[in-house]
Parts: C-alpha cells; sequence; structure tokens
C-alpha cells in the first residue's frame, strides 16, 4: 500500500456544546425545527448506537485513537460537529467558538500525526468569525473553517459574510461547508416524511448553498478561496450540465435582476473553487463519477466518524478500480495538499 489513509470530515462534540444543546431545547426555543428534530434525536434517544455516537463525538483520545486504528485511518481533520455554535446568540456563539477551538487544538498538540483540526466560527459575527478563522490558523495551527451551511437562514452570498471569505483567502485556508439540517423557511415537506437530516434535507440544504455562493459572483471577488463540500458535492457535480445551461440562458433574458453575469460559467467555479469528499457516499459508481467530471485532485476521502462510522466501507475506497497513483490522492495527498498538512 503506498497511501496512507486521511479522513477529512471527522465531529467532535466537547460536553459543553451538548449541555447549551441541551439547555436551549428544555427552554422550549422552537425557532429552528431542523435542528430541534436533529439535536432532540440525540440528546433523548435511549438507543446504545446514539449513545455510542454521543461517547465517540465526546471523545478526542483513545476511543478516537482506536476507532482509527481499527479502520486504518492514519489522520483525522477534525471538526466541531453541525450545526456548531451557529443556533446559539451571537456572544454565545462567539465565545463557545473559541473554546472549542482551544480544545481541539489541545488535542492536536497531544497526538499530532493523528490529529489535525478545522476552526469552529460565528458566521452571527462576521469581524469575529474572521478573527476566530485567524486565531485558530495562526496560534493554534488549524487548517482552516468549518461552516454548517446556513446561519438563521442566511447564507454567505451575502456580502455581510464576505470578510470571512476574505480571511481564509488570505491565510490560504479552505472553508469546509458542512451540511446543517434545512432552514426553517425550507423545513417543512422534507420534517413532515422524516427527511430533514443527512438522509436527504442536509444534501438539499448545502448544495443550495454552495450554488448561491456560485451564481451571486462572490467567486469573481475571491478567485482563490478554497471551499470543500462533502458527500461528493452535495449532488452538484450531477447537475452542471443543465446548470451551465439554464443560467446562461436566465442571464441572456435577464430575467432576474439577482442573476448576475458571472466571468466563468458556474461548472467553473464549480470545478475551480470547490474539492468534494467522500464523507457518507461509500459507493463506487458516484466516488469515479466525481473524480471524472471534477479530477482526480479534487476528490478527498471521508468518512463522516462518527455519524456513519462502519469500519467495512474503507474496503469500498481501497477496492476502487482505479491506478494506485490516484488512490493515493483520494486519501492522501488531496487532503496535505489542501489542507496544507
Ligand atoms: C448526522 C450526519 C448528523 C452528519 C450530523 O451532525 C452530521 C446524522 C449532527 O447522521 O444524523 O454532521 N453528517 O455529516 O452526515
Ligand atoms: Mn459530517
Amino acid at each position: 500500500m503506498t497511501y496512507v489513509r486521511i479522513a477529512t470530515e471527522e465531529a467532535f462534540a466537547p460536553p459543553e456544546l451538548f449541555q447549551r444543546y441541551r439547555a436551549l431545547l428544555d427552554s422550549g426555543w422552537n425557532a429552528d425545527p431542523g435542528f430541534c428534530s436533529l439535536m432532540g434525536f440525540y440528546l433523548t434517544s435511549q438507543s446504545p448506537r446514539i449513545a455510542e455516537v454521543a461517547a465517540r463525538l465526546q471523545d478526542l483520545g483513545e476511543l478516537r485513537l482506536r476507532d482509527m486504528d481499527e479502520t486504518g485511518i492514519a489522520k483525522q481533520i477534525i471538526s466541531l460537529t453541525a450545526p456548531g455554535v451557529q443556533i446559539f446568540d451571537s456572544p454565545t456563539a462567539v465565545d463557545l467558538a473559541r473554546s472549542a477551538n482551544d480544545q481541539l487544538a489541545e488535542a492536536v498538540r497531544k497526538h499530532p500525526e493523528r490529529f489535525a483540526g478545522l476552526a469552529a466560527i460565528a458566521p452571527q459575527n462576521p469581524p469575529a468569525a474572521a478573527q476566530e478563522l485567524e486565531r485558530g490558523v495562526r496560534q493554534l495551527g488549524l487548517k482552516g473553517a468549518i461552516i454548517n451551511s446556513h446561519t438563521g437562514g442566511e447564507y454567505l452570498d451575502d456580502p455581510k459574510f464576505w470578510e470571512i471569505f476574505e480571511a481564509a483567502e488570505a491565510l490560504d485556508v479552505p472553508i469546509y461547508l458542512h451540511p446543517t439540517s434545512p432552514p426553517p423557511a425550507m423545513i417543512g415537506p422534507f420534517i413532515e416524511r422524516g427527511l430533514d437530516g443527512a438522509i436527504f434535507g442536509f444534501a438539499v440544504e448545502t448544495g443550495l448553498h454552495m450554488l448561491r455562493i456560485i451564481v451571486s459572483g462572490a467567486l469573481d471577488r475571491f478567485p482563490n478561496l478554497k471551499i470543500v463540500a462533502g458527500h461528493l458535492g452535495e449532488a452538484l457535480p450531477y447537475w452542471m450540465f443543465r446548470i451551465d445551461f439554464m443560467h446562461s440562458r436566465m442571464v441572456a433574458a435577464n430575467r432576474y435582476a439577482s442573476v448576475n453575469k458571472l466571468m466563468r460559467k458556474p461548472s467553473e467555479y464549480l470545478r475551480e473553487t470547490f474539492y468534494v469528499t467522500t464523507s457518507g457516499m461509500a459507493w463506487e459508481p458516484p466516488i469515479l463519477y466525481a473524480q471524472s467530471v471534477l479530477g482526480v485532485d479534487r476528490v478527498l476521502y471521508a468518512m463522516d466518524y462518527p455519524y456513519q462510522f462502519v469500519p467495512e466501507e474503507v474496503k469500498v475506497t481501497d477496492d476502487l478500480p482505479i491506478p494506485e497513483a490516484d488512490k493515493q490522492k483520494l486519501y492522501q495527498l488531496n487532503a496535505e495538499r489542501v489542507f496544507r498538512l
């Protein structure tokens, strides 16, 4: 074997975060039904599987290392679990992000060969988020930021968030655009059929977010920004042809004041700004497809530990019918380059 396995979308949660989630739910707050559905489940379920997920989320030591050894994962890039701090009021979110980042950095210092981390930030306060990203990278040695899709129903294509893009670009670190539940304006039809979470709602929400960033023109302002998306690009790679076609028609017809003329086709931004990971998608056909349309340099391995901790799944990527050199890119070299490990 010529590669080591680096897993790039791996979650943790300090006990303090769960306590805050619990307090919010117990207070009767329900401004975000997606959050209440998801975390209500994780915090109240009596099932042994969920207890194991919760224990693994809170461990940044022996349990996690043992799981990594058992599945042959050399290194995890760890980030605060969704929705992170993004549902709290702004001062709480800013404080919690700092404290989570300090704890993550401490674990990375103890196990520098096995762990790397991404900074949690609070988009509720864009200047503080940019500052925390800079502190995370410069002082704590973290490798980028994680943002769990919308914040209070708002998306990063809004220029008020762009100082976060500016900071990421200046530091030359990626933003991992991780899923979260769809916002209140969108969740109704999903939740009615139990489709709001990782089964599908996450991907619809996050694919929409990616596309909003692309068509807003933000990436013409930040041509060197790097964004990483999980779940093989939240279905967008499959849509590229039609999005390009319809976008060019809409621009030509001047149909929406909000549809900007872009310097490039939407698919070009997807190929040039975005990287995708295999989190939760241990299935050969779409992995090969993503490599074929985005290029082998743009697809990275992820497990989505501990939510999708299924040891046998590693075999799917191990057995891909691709050259050993491309497997090394998938598992190792792309992650080392994108996250500057
Ligand atoms: C789940 C999946 C939950 C992912 C997550 O965060 C999460 C799940 C609360 O399966 O309920 O981040 N995921 O990334 O796929
Ligand atoms: Mn995840």
